[in-house]
């Protein structure tokens, strides 16, 4: 393990970085030494339109009280959460202490009104591949975020803006870019990579997902 560390630095971020690119995520390989450097970019499809933050909307839709989407005004009228995190891909990088601002979800959902027969939560990609899901009851922490801005500034295009989803308390994997859909459901419906052979219940570490959700 500290050989492959050593390497990845010897030969430079760009080279591992491009490898990472190409071969991960690859599954789940237990934990690694922190690469150098800071996030990757992950996607499993090329190409991603971008979304203009005048137009962009998140569609909040299935077992509700009233469908409706949200442009990035109507988000920025929600009370801001800022949350400080590591953020973690299960293929063994970490970033330290990033700034995450959005909407905590559990308010979204409060705002369409879910209905009695919702139990999990499906989110889609406007990529048009990448979906990922959570049960109601992770949906409705405060420490998960309809995020709008990283680190001080718009989420970039690169990085799944202008809105993604951010798990904290979650495996990177559960972070979808360019969140588009929020559907509420009757079960969950596994993700991209849970068909893939991922856990569904992504939970960093030792957390039984209750430790330390903020307030
Ligand atoms: N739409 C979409 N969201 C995604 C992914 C992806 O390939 N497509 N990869 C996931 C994985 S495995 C990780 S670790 C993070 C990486 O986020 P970043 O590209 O901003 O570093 O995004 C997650 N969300
Ligand atoms: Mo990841």
């Amino acid at each position: 393990m500290l050989g492959l560390g050593a390497a990845g630095v010897a030969v430079g971020a760009s080279v591992q970085d491009r490898v990472a690119r190409t071969l991960a995520p690859v599954g789940p390989i237990g934990d690694v030494l922190p690469a150098a450097g800071g996030f990757r970019y992950y996607s499993v499809t090329a190409g991603v339109k971008r979304h203009s933050v005048e137009t962009h909307h998140v569609a909040v839709t299935g077992l509700v009280g009233k469908p409706r989407s949200f442009s990035m005004a109507d988000l920025a009228g929600f009370p801001q959460m800022t949350l400080d995190k590591d953020f973690q891909c299960v293929t063994g990088w970490r970033v330290p202490d990033v700034r995450w601002v959005g909407v905590a979800l559990p308010d979204l959902l409060d705002a369409v009104g879910v209905s009695a027969q919702a139990k999990a939560v499906r989110f889609t990609s406007f990529d048009g591949v990448y979906t990922e899901s959570l049960t109601l009851e992770q949906a409705r922490r405060r420490d998960v975020l309809v995020a709008t801005q990283m680190d001080g500034k718009p989420v970039t295009h690169d990085h799944g803006g202008p809105t993604r989803l951010y798990v904290a308390p979650m495996y990177g994997y559960k972070s979808l870019k360019w969140l588009g859909g929020i559907e509420l459901t009757d079960k969950v419906k596994p993700g991209y990579w849970e068909d893939l052979g991922y856990d569904v219940d992504a939970w960093v570490g030792r957390s039984n997902g209750r430790d330390d959700e903020p307030t």
